[in-house]
């Protein structure tokens, strides 16, 4: 039997709206919730996710700051920017928009990001609390694949999850969302070997690694649930995942489609933060 498709597209639009609800109340009551949105560079793929961070905001009733900056600008002007929107009450999530160009440190940027704005939930005191297990802020990407895992129904309690992936920003607090949940987890990379053998014994398998389609429906247990992160754009524009959607589909039970996947949660769920940031600084 041919995967059911887990629409992104689909779910997002119902957080959203709940989302907009509730900041209508908010509203009501004179909170407004912003997010300050700052890019450095013209990364074509980061300039259409900010643009869709920018149109959800608008769609949800949350105030949108962009700051644009040329692929010049110094480290020190990053900071100073950072600096100023941390002080700014208007102001509730500030977000850095990665990759940011070869001369200035990432790092550096993420920790000058006071921790009660930091949206993303990249400031190692947030990264340390998803940790430990008393996250303010999810991780948007990973908590976008939950949702999605939440929604197929299948519970993750005991269930061998696969991550293909470690970075910091995805493969890494996926795999502390999934053990949260009770999963037994194993996180494949580079140096992993026989990943598909590994892959095969998933019963919920997450693939975050940014190479076209490596992850054929040959590596996939039948009936797994898939969640495929990856955005690949291929030369002839075509944007692809990191699992072959042709061959995986005849295998799994659950698959999400690139797009209209994983990318779109990942921005309800920063919308999500950003609202969460703009109570907990109002007291509530
Ligand atoms: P990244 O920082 O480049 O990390 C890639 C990871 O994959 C690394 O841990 C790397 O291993 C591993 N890897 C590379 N080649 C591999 C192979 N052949 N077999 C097994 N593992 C391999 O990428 P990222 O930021 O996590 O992003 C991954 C993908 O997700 C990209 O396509 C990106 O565009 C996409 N993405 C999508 C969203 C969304 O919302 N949909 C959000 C963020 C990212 P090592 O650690 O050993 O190098
Ligand atoms: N802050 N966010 C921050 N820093 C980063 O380094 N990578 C990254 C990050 N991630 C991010 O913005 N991811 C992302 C990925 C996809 C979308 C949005 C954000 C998205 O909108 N995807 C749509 C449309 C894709 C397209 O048309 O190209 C989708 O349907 O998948």
């Amino acid at each position: 039997m041919e995967a059911k498709i887990l629409s992104g597209k689909d779910l997002s639009a119902k957080v959203k709206e709940q989302l907009k609800q509730e900041v209508g109340s908010m509203r009501e009551n004179g909170i407004i919730p912003g997010l300050a949105v700052i890019i450095v560079g013209d990364d074509p793929a980061s300039r259409i996710y900010v643009n869709n961070k920018k149109k959800a905001c608008r769609e949800i009733g949350i105030e949108s700051y962009e700051y644009a900056l040329s692929e010049e600008t110094s480290e020190a002007e990053l900071l100073e920017l950072v600096e100023k929107l941390n002080q700014d009450n208007k102001v509730s999530g500030i977000l850095v928009q990665l990759p940011l160009p070869r001369h200035i440190n990432e790092e550096k940027v993420i920790l000058a990001i006071c921790p009660e704005k930091d949206v993303d939930a990249f400031h190692p005191v947030n990264v340390g609390k998803i940790m430990i297990g008393k996250p303010d802020f999810l991780p948007c990407t990973p908590a976008g694949v939950m949702e999605l895992i939440e929604e197929s129904g299948v519970d993750v309690a005991g269930k061998e999850c696969v991550v293909v992936g470690r970075s910091n920003i995805v493969g890494k607090p996926q795999s502390m969302l999934l053990l949260a949940k009770h999963g037994t987890v194993t996180i494949c990379h580079s140096k992993t070997k026989n990943l598909d053998e590994v892959c095969r014994r998933a019963d919920i398998l997450v693939v975050a690694v940014g190479k076209p389609e490596l992850v054929k429906g040959s590596s996939i247990k039948p009936g797994a649930v898939v969640l495929d992160v990856g955005m690949n754009r291929l030369e002839n524009k075509k944007v692809v995942g990191d699992v072959e959607f042709s061959s995986a589909k005849e295998v799994a039970s659950y698959i999400t489609p690139v797009p209209g996947g994983v990318g779109p949660m990942t921005i309800a769920m920063l919308m999500k933060n950003t609202v969460k940031a703009a109570k907990l600084q109002n007291g509530k």
